[in-house]
């Protein structure tokens, strides 16, 4: 796990927002914390919040375009975005992230997928059930789950939503990653840049991710 850990800190696409100090560590240390989790309203809002960074840090490979504006004292120039992102999250866990996307790109559209995990098998399968989205054809388009155990849901659900166009530029999201689920999805989806809040040892024998924070799911609207 070490070794895939550097490979995939190495691979140029990827990008680790809570490798420097910033208040994302903070909101990060609350949403791995037993003691905190017992506030969902706190939990929701904090992977909301870590959605909004990362909207930020992805806005800065959007493009833009001037426009005049008259403000009530003179005329200047504006950047607006060119057009904005497709927003796109898997149910339930992605909600709250995907929320936090959703405050930033405000004009954006959303398409919703749900995908589940067939457990107790070997290998963790994953079908994905019900998908709606708009046309992705020349769009930007981002793909936020809070969390990236296999990446067989992030890789599930991107190949199904080429059915509805090429997208000319695809971001994936994630708050927590394992290394290899990280490896995976690069792998898999190499046109894809990746944000993740952090990578973090590796997955357990039921595929989730150790330390990591629980079931995102569970803990944002109650166990199952
Ligand atoms: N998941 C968690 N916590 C974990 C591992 C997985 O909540 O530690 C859930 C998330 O809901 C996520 C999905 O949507 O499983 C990702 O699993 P995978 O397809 O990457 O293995």
């Amino acid at each position: 796990a070490p070794a895939a850990h550097d490979a995939a800190e190495a691979m140029a696409n990827i990008h680790v927002v809570c490798a420097e100090p910033s208040i994302a560590n903070h909101f990060l240390a609350e949403l791995r914390d037993k003691d905190v989790q017992k506030d969902s309203l706190r939990f929701r809002r904090n992977l909301q919040r870590l959605g909004e960074i990362i909207a930020y840090r992805i806005s800065a490979h959007l493009s833009y375009t001037d426009k005049a504006i008259q403000t009530p004292l003179a005329e200047t120039t504006g950047k607006l975005l060119h057009d904005f992102p497709i927003l796109a999250t898997v149910l339930r866990a992605g909600l709250p992230f995907h929320q936090g996307f959703l405050n930033y790109f405000d004009q954006s559209p959303s398409a919703f997928v749900a995908a589940y995990r067939i457990e107790g098998t070997a290998q963790v399968q994953v079908q994905v059930d019900y998908l709606s989205a708009p046309s992705l054809d020349e769009r930007v388009l981002i793909l936020a789950d809070p969390m990236l155990a296999t990446g067989k849901s992030l890789v599930q659900t991107y190949r199904a939503m080429l059915r509805f166009g090429t997208p000319r530029q695809v971001h994936i999201a994630a708050v927590i990653a394992s290394p290899e689920g990280l490896a995976y999805v690069a792998r898999e989806i190499p046109e894809a840049t990746l944000w993740v809040a952090a990578i973090d040892e590796k997955l357990n024998e039921h595929a989730y991710i150790i330390p990591g924070l629980g079931d995102a799911g569970d803990l944002s609207y109650g166990s199952k």
